[in-house]
Formats: structure tokens, C-alpha cells, sequence
């Protein structure tokens, strides 16, 4: 039986170990640049099998928060560049996850202070983070307009354009995809953020194209091998919701199985919060055996408030990956802690989002 800390390999990745550092927003990027703190930052977690960036918006009308990164102009790919460097050094691997917002954002963020984009034009009821003169604010998000049919094209091609720079410019190991948490292509997928009545809603084959015509295009541009994607089936996270997931979610993996893909990494039920949700009953072996059965053969990442004790059974269990969230945040040597049991540094929720060196790189790892 494997254990945490036993190789594997997640399609063209080769990772030292299981135990995968989530994507983790921390809101550190000025004008979308990642800093030097930023390099030191993943650079200091680079013992994990796996680093995955936090959410990197593949466009300006992706973005959807102050200070977060982004892959679509020369000096953010020039950061992380600095930033991949240092992980590699250090023995690391790191991929980044590209992002869409969608309904998730505020005009103040967009181009020109237009007006967010979604499937559909209903407000998200949830909050994105401004910050002015320094001080980060919650505000509600702003109303969206539904992208024209002849607009999502473009939308691939941003995905597309941003894991190609991800991998030839700026040195990731491959690129996460982000499909979950209320973002763009978890509007398109449910429900309850997509009312079109064009290919791109309707039906759930309607629903999910874009998400697979966004993971083809981007494979394409990044190698399959070195592509993953998250996902979040019931997650209520930014407004997300979907009348029936499990045939939604079961016919995603059915047809993500064909693409060669690395991994594909699932957060069980709340993200951040609790792993079930009585009111949205998920069967999350029913997914996995939906894509092994349809010939998937990636790694299979789960997430969502595990521990030492939980991750071990979930590898018994058939799982390859761990990722780990917050843990990561505060002990950048979360691998070697596991391994010894040793006790874990308490993570500060105040300096989460926003802020520079203090709650970032300053968290002590075993002497
Ligand atoms: C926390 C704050 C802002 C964004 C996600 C990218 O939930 C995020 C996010 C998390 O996937």
C-alpha cells in the first residue's frame, strides 16, 4: 500500500511524493505581477510532490480580485518565471491555475469598468475583494452580461494563449485548469448560473462544452500529460448551484477520461468548509469509477480538509494525490512535518488575503 510519501507519477509529471500543495489565494500580486516574496514563498513549500499556484487569471476580463496574478501580459510571466526558477532549484515541481472569474468580479476590475461576463446575466450573491489605498474591502459582485455566442471562441483562445505562455515563458512543470467554485466553467456547467438556450446551455452535453473545449485546447497548448483540472461538484462556493450533479459531474469525467490527462483533482463537498453537505449528497467513488471505467488513467487528486489519518485512507481507498490547503499556508514544511508527526504551525486567517511578507514567507519550518 502506498503511502504519503511515495512517488508517483500524475501523467508527464514524475512528483517525489503524494502530498499536493492546493491552489491557495493570497492576493500579493500588484498589477497582477508576482513578487520576489512570491518565489520565496513557493520556493519554501517546494518540498511537496506537487505545488499548484494560486488561481492566475488568463486574462484581464478574468480577473475578479485586487492583487491577484495573472499569465496574460510579459512582466507577469517574468515573475513567475522568477518564481518557477526558484521551486525548480529547490527540487520542486509547480504547475498554475488558470482562472477565469466570470460573474466573480467587480467593474473596477475589468476592462474599461465594463461589466463582468457569465453564461447567463444573473449577479452572483457572493463578494469579491477591492483594496483601496491599501485596505482590502468586501464588496458585492457586480451585475455580469451573458457572453455572446460568437465571444467564446475568444474566451478559449485566452486559455489557451495563457497555458502555452504558463509552460514556454514562464516555466511551469504543466497547468491546472480551474473548473470549480462558481467560477466561469462552473457557471457554464450548472444550473443555476446558466439559463441558455444556445449549444452552451440546456442539456448537460450543452453545458459542458466549454469546459471540454477549453481542457482540449489547453492540453493542445500544454501537453494532455502535463494538464489537470479541478473540479467542485456541490460545492455552494461564490453562488454555485446544479439541480442534479452526479449525472452532470459523471458525464464531465466520462469525456475528460479520453484526453491523456495528468490529473484530476475534486474538492469534496464545501470548499474550505465541510466535507458534506446534507442538503447536496454527492458519490464521489461513483465519479472516480465513472472515469476509470471510461478509460481515464490520471492521477485522481482529492482535497478538502484532510489530514495525516484521512489522506491515508483516501490513498487506501484508491485516491493517488493529497492536496492540502490551509495546512500549507502555515507549515512550509508540511511534508516532512507529516512524515514525523510532528506538530503543525496554527495558520492566521488575517493574513490570508492581502499584506506582504507577514503570514506569507514568515512561518517557521522545523529547525
Ligand atoms: C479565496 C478567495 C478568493 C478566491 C477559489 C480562487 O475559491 C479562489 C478564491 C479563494 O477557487
Amino acid at each position: 500500500m502506498p503511502t504519503l510519501f511515495d512517488p508517483v507519477r500524475a501523467g508527464d509529471l514524475q512528483l517525489a511524493n503524494r502530498i499536493v500543495m492546493a491552489p491557495l489565494t493570497r492576493n500579493r500580486s500588484p498589477r497582477a505581477v508576482p513578487q520576489d516574496i512570491s518565489a520565496t514563498y513557493y520556493a519554501q513549500r517546494a518540498s511537496a510532490g506537487l505545488l499548484i499556484t494560486e488561481a492566475t487569471a488568463i486574462s484581464h476580463q478574468g480577473q475578479g480580485y485586487a492583487d491577484v496574478p495573472g499569465l496574460y501580459a510579459q512582466d507577469q510571466l517574468q515573475g513567475w518565471k522568477r518564481v518557477t526558477d526558484a521551486v525548480h532549484a529547490n527540487g520542486g515541481k509547480i504547475v498554475t491555475q488558470l482562472w477565469h472569474v466570470g460573474r466573480v468580479s467587480h467593474n473596477e476590475l475589468q476592462p474599461d469598468g465594463g461589466a463582468p461576463v457569465a453564461p447567463s446575466a444573473i449577479v452572483a450573491k457572493t463578494k469579491t475583494v477591492l483594496i483601496h489605498d491599501g485596505v482590502p474591502t468586501f464588496v458585492e459582485t457586480s451585475m455580469p452580461r451573458a457572453l455572446a455566442l460568437d465571444e467564446l471562441p475568444g474566451i478559449v483562445d485566452d486559455y489557451r494563449r495563457a497555458a502555452q505562455a504558463a509552460v514556454h515563458q514562464a516555466g511551469f512543470d504543466g497547468v491546472e485548469i480551474h473548473g470549480a467554485n462558481g467560477y466561469l466553467l462552473d457557471q457554464f456547467l450548472k444550473t443555476g448560473s446558466n439559463q441558455r438556450s444556445d449549444a452552451y446551455g440546456g442539456s448537460i452535453e450543452n453545458r459542458a462544452r466549454l469546459l471540454l473545449e477549453v481542457t482540449r485546447a489547453v492540453a493542445e497548448a500544454a501537453g494532455a500529460g502535463r494538464t489537470g483540472i479541478r473540479l467542485s461538484p456541490v460545492t455552494p462556493a461564490n453562488d454555485a448551484s446544479d439541480a442534479d450533479p452526479q449525472p452532470l459531474f459523471e458525464y464531465v469525467l466520462r469525456q475528460l477520461a479520453t484526453l491523456g490527462l495528468a490529473y484530476v483533482h475534486i474538492i469534496e463537498g464545501a470548499t474550505g468548509g465541510p466535507r458534506e453537505i446534507p442538503e447536496r449528497p454527492f458519490d464521489y467513488a461513483a465519479l472516480k469509477a465513472a472515469y476509470r471505467d471510461a478509460g481515464g488513467q490520471g492521477a485522481w487528486m482529492v482535497n478538502n480538509g484532510y489530514d495525516k489519518v484521512l489522506a491515508e485512507k483516501a490513498l487506501a481507498e484508491g485516491a493517488d494525490l493529497v492536496a492540502f490547503g490551509k495546512p500549507f499556508i502555515s507549515n512550509p514544511d508540511l511534508v516532512r512535518r507529516l512524515r514525523e508527526d510532528a506538530p503543525l504551525n496554527a495558520w492566521d486567517k488575517n493574513t490570508f488575503y492581502g499584506g506582504g511578507a507577514k503570514g506569507f514567507i514568515d512561518y517557521p519550518a522545523l529547525a
